[in-house]
């Protein structure tokens, strides 16, 4: 059980409350299939990921980049058991889509790229120190129901 202080709270509510789910999804989800290519794998029924500008403009992706926020969003909404919020997700991603859990982590490095970018000056440390408490918890209890 993780421990959050008022500060990390408010800051995690305040960054999913400000982000444009249509555009941060996209982009952070495009941009994890260009940097670590063989994320592709897992999405071969989402047509033309040839290169950059085919990734960046398929809807597939952009569709499922918004997916993944509101995933992340149901975290957000429990931020205090957000191990027994996944379980259900986390058996998905093993058994069914078989995705190898490594991957999680690769996929919120490009969200927090993505945030950062976003954010700008109002990324600060402490900002990105909340943020990149938050995530681990995240990936760990997505890779919870793997064995
Ligand atoms: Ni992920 C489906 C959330 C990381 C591959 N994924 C989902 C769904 C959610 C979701 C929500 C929809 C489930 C449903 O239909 O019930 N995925 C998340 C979250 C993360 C994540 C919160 C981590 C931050 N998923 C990843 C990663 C990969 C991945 C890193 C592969 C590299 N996910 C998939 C695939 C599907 C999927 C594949 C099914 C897509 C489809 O529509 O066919």
């Amino acid at each position: 059980m993780v421990e959050w202080t008022d500060f990390e709270r408010a800051t995690i509510q305040s960054i999913f409350s400000k982000m444009n789910y249509d555009d941060v999804g996209p982009a952070a989800l495009s941009r994890c299939l260009v940097v670590y290519p063989w994320t592709q794998r897992y999405f071969g029924n989402f047509g033309n990921l040839y290169n950059t500008a085919a990734i960046r403009g398929n809807p597939m992706v952009a569709a499922h980049g918004k997916t993944v926020l509101h995933g992340l969003d149901r975290a957000v909404k429990n931020m205090d058991d957000i191990k027994a919020t996944y379980a259900e997700l986390s058996v998905l991603h093993s058994e069914k889509l078989h995705v190898d859990p490594d991957n999680f982590r690769l996929l919120v490095d490009c969200l927090t790229i993505v945030v950062a970018a976003r954010m700008g000056t109002a990324f600060t440390a402490d900002v990105q120190g909340a943020f990149q408490k938050f995530l681990p918890v995240v990936v760990s209890s997505l890779g919870k129901q793997y064995h």
